[in-house]
């Protein structure tokens, strides 16, 4: 390998050979790409030598199929997981140009909606850093989740462009290409089955490398993009019908064009059936190519091959395998179903019944013809095996692809500990009691390098002069602070930094967005996608309850706060985009009420993404995890809150039941209904009416809204809110608000305690080193996949 140059020689080489610009005339961007370039070199390096190694020893790969990865930016990622930060700095300074502004330039990698997409980035990074070797297959959408942009309170999606500006991190392979066959039939010749597809497209192979900790390990992200066989039809261009003869690329291209912004809700969109089986196939003839260089009997597949699929969007991977080795590799079909659950294992990342995947099996069978025979095999095979069985994955006239998943899967898990036992005793009932040892929990984790490190460097550069550093890759290492949190002045440090972050923040808002803020109030934040089992709608009941309270109370010492949202909602959901209209409408009216204002203000910041979380999360005061117990499977935004230090009012669901394990029930402020209360309370007839009826601020609130008094040229704009609130209340927002409101004003009395809150903020910070997205990455590798580490 050649000898590494100094960062600031590669910036400037790059600068002039590979962006053709000099100093004096480059522009932000060009200095970013050319920093970019440089770090990706070295990011190179590790990659090439891990990719040898993995040869060399022939070890177990592990690969994850994801239709999202919410990557965010990588510039700083590879800076602080190569230790160039003081450098990059260093170099930057010397060129006169702010690291930060350079950082910033980098648009975000949004090819994901948000919980699911997100953790399959930070494991992406969290396998580099164990020393796994990997691959993640996802598709190169060429416009990722939409742009948020808030029009009059209301949210206006814009297609996002991150293609638009130079992207330094992929490299395109257009020598690795597969075609992907849609349609068609099927027929059988001598015994030999055959699937003739009616339409193909290729899928082209763009790679982005994954550093890890300190460089010792990089792994590749594999991302698909859709091309045509034949782009241009000549004889129509001659003919001058230019639009048909630029007709194959479009259509290729349009299986990559965009994400799906949905995140709960499935579309049943025959796009999306053959995006996921686009991604699939190209993952699967990648993997095979790749084990039939190293190995011969494909009865290997199991020991040198774990597949795991991100939820059930590439759940097809079970009969494509199949296919493969049934049809192609003439494999007897009972031993390539054996084979392929053999590789295969499935996480499941919600029991929302709209958002398990079932496809008509029209649709399905016209699009993957030879499929639905295989699947059809696989559940009579199954049904056979299980004679007891009563639910199949071919019921009314759907694939549902949850069974098929879990009946291909070797093991299959939840993402904390209550979702897995929840998997257990709804969704995956006759199964789990079919096959009692397939379910097993690996509880969400995020990775401390972005989530830490990178996004709160002076809480970092504190725990680092307290403890050492081991605990970036070690990160249950942060319990060594414990004594440190008994130390008064420690804590004081520990309070400053927060303050620090939280006045860079205020700055940040007034530039941005002319929003002015104290830093001294307390910062509440909820920032997640919208949803009404996330209840953004209760927060911001509680937030009209609370400022009434101060409007009939003005002479009581209130503990100033200041409430911030963020999150998109699906654009065809409509509730959804009726609570940010809500938020937005209440906040024009507090916020310029100058008897409250400076005791409460309520700001919904437009288009959250990866890096306004990682802004706001070290900012950040109070951690709201408030969903209705039972729906939300982990959370992962709650970890990255608790490891900044901010502690959480929530409910006993996903992770805050673990989350309030580690920490102590005393640094965390729990409210609501258990999942089991919340079966119970769904049972009473009228349970949103009788609390209501039992809690006049809540009644008051919901008449306020209902009035109109925050829409006062539509008063019945928010009808649907507040009927609904009133009615059905399948979320239970009125049940649990009354226990909300105490909760709310317990965290207002400790805030007001400057060091018992920090003492409790640091505690959170100490105990939450469980949460490591490479602890949970050591579990999958042990408990599910059989792969080791080769660091
Ligand atoms: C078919 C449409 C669709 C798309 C995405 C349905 C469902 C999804 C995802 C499963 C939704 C999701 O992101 N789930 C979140 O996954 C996180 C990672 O495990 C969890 O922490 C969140 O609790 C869960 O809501």
């Amino acid at each position: 390998m050649i000898q590494t140059p100094p960062l600031r020689d590669s910036v400037l080489r790059h600068l002039i050979y590979s962006i053709g610009k000099d100093p004096e005339h480059a522009i932000l961007e060009d200095w970013r790409m050319a920093l970019s370039y440089a770090v990706r070199d070295r990011v190179v390096d590790a990659w090439f030598k891990a990719t040898a190694r993995t040869y060399e020893t022939g070890a177990k790969r592990v690969y994850y199929l994801s239709m999202e990865y919410l990557i965010g930016r990588l510039l700083e990622d590879g800076i602080v997981n190569l230790e160039l930060l003081d450098e990059a700095r260093a170099v930057m300074d010397e060129m006169e140009r702010d690291l930060g502004l350079v950082l910033a330039d980098e648009p975000d990698a949004a090819l994901g909606n948000g919980g699911l997409g997100r953790l399959a980035a930070c494991f992406m990074e969290s396998l580099s850093t164990v020393g796994c070797p990997a691959h993640g297959y996802g598709i190169r959408y060429e416009h990722g989740l939409f742009r948020q942009q808030f029009v009059q309170g209301r949210q206006i999606e814009h297609p996002e462009l991150w293609l638009s500006q130079r992207h330094a991190w992929e490299f395109e392979r257009p020598e690795v290409r597969y075609r992907i066959g849609f349609g068609g039939h099927v027929d059988t010749r001598d015994g030999v089955t055959r699937w003739h597809p009616a339409e193909e497209v290729e899928a082209e192979a763009f790679d982005t490398p994954v550093v890890g900790w300190k460089g010792r390990w990089a792994n590749t992200l594999r991302l698909w993009s859709g091309r045509a066989i034949h782009p241009f039809d000549l004889d129509a261009f001659n003919h001058g019908d230019y639009t048909r003869a630029a007709a194959p690329e479009a259509l290729a291209r349009t299986i990559s064009r965009v994400l799906y912004p949905d995140d709960t809700t499935q579309q049943g969109k025959e796009l999306r059936l053959k995006q996921e089986f686009f991604l699939t196939r190209a993952a699967l003839c990648d993997i095979i190519r790749r084990f039939d260089n190293q190995f011969k009997d494909v009865r290997q597949l199991p020991e040198k091959v774990a597949i795991q699929l991100n939820d059930t969007h590439p759940a097809i991977a079970g009969p494509e395998l199949v296919r493969i080795l049934h049809d192609e590799r003439h494999v007897p079909f009972e031993e390539a179903m054996e084979i392929a659950r053999g590789c295969l294992s499935y996480t499941n990342h919600t029991l929302l019944p709209e958002a398990l995947e079932s496809w008509d099996e029209s649709l399905f069978g016209q699009l993957l013809p030879r499929h639905i025979q295989i699947i059809d095999r696989i559940d009579a095979t199954h049904a056979e095996q299980n004679p007891s069985r009563t639910q199949s994955m071919r019921s009314d006239h759907q694939v549902k692809m949850g069974q098929l998943s879990f009946a291909m899967a070797h093991k299959v898990n939840g993402v904390s500990a209550l979702h897995t036992e929840l998997m257990k005793t709804t969704v995956f009932e006759e199964l789990h009691h079919l096959h009692p040892d397939r379910i097993v929990n690996q509880t969400n984790g995020v990775t401390p390098r972005r989530w830490l490190l990178a996004c709160n460097p002076r809480l970092a550069g504190l725990i680092t002069e307290a403890i050492g550093e081991g605990w970036v890759d070690d990160l249950e290492q942060l319990e060594k602070l414990e004594p440190h949190v008994q130390d008064a002045a420690w804590l004081d440090r520990y309070t400053a930094v927060k303050r620090d972050n939280k006045a860079e923040l205020s700055n940040w808002m007034a530039q941005t967005y002319d929003l002015h803020v104290d830093p001294d109030m307390l910062f509440d934040v909820q920032i997640k996608r919208m949803h009404e089992y996330k209840r953004q709608h209760l927060n911001i009941l509680e937030a009209i309850a609370h400022w009434q309270e101060i409007r009939e109370h003005p002479e009581l010492d209130w503990t100033p706060r200041l409430k911030i949202f963020g999150g998109k909602a699906a654009p065809g959901y409509f509730f959804a985009k009726d609570i940010i209209r809500l938020i937005n409408d209440v906040a024009a009216v507090i916020n310029n009420d100058p008897v409250t204002n400076k005791y409460l203000k309520v700001v919904f910041l437009p288009n959250y993404n990866v890096s306004l979380a990682e802004r706001l999360i070290p900012a950040s005061d109070l951690s709201e995890q408030i969903s209705t117990a039972g729906k939300e499977a982990s959370g992962t935004g709650n970890m990255k809150f608790a490891l900044n230090g901010a502690p959480t009012v929530g409910t006993l669901d996903g992770a805050n039941v673990e989350i309030r394990q580690h920490v102590g029930a005393e640094n965390f402020f729990l409210f609501g209904m258990t999942a089991e209360e919340v079966m119970e309370r769904r049972e009473v007839e009228d349970h949103a009416k009788k609390a209501i009826e039992a809690d006049p601020r809540l009644a008051a609130a919901l008449d306020l809204i209902h009035s109109g008094r925050f829409s006062p040229g539509e008063p019945d704009r928010y009808h649907n809110i507040t009927g609904n609130l009133q009615g059905a209340d399948y979320f239970l927002v009125c049940s649990d608000f009354t226990d909300y409101w105490r909760a709310q004003r317990e965290v207002d009395k400790a805030f007001a305690d400057t060091q018992g809150w920090a003492r409790m903020a640091a505690l959170n910070t100490a105990r939450s080193g469980w949460f490591s997205s490479d602890r949970t990455i050591r579990g999958y590798m042990s408990d599910i996949w059989g792969a080791g580490s080769l660091l």
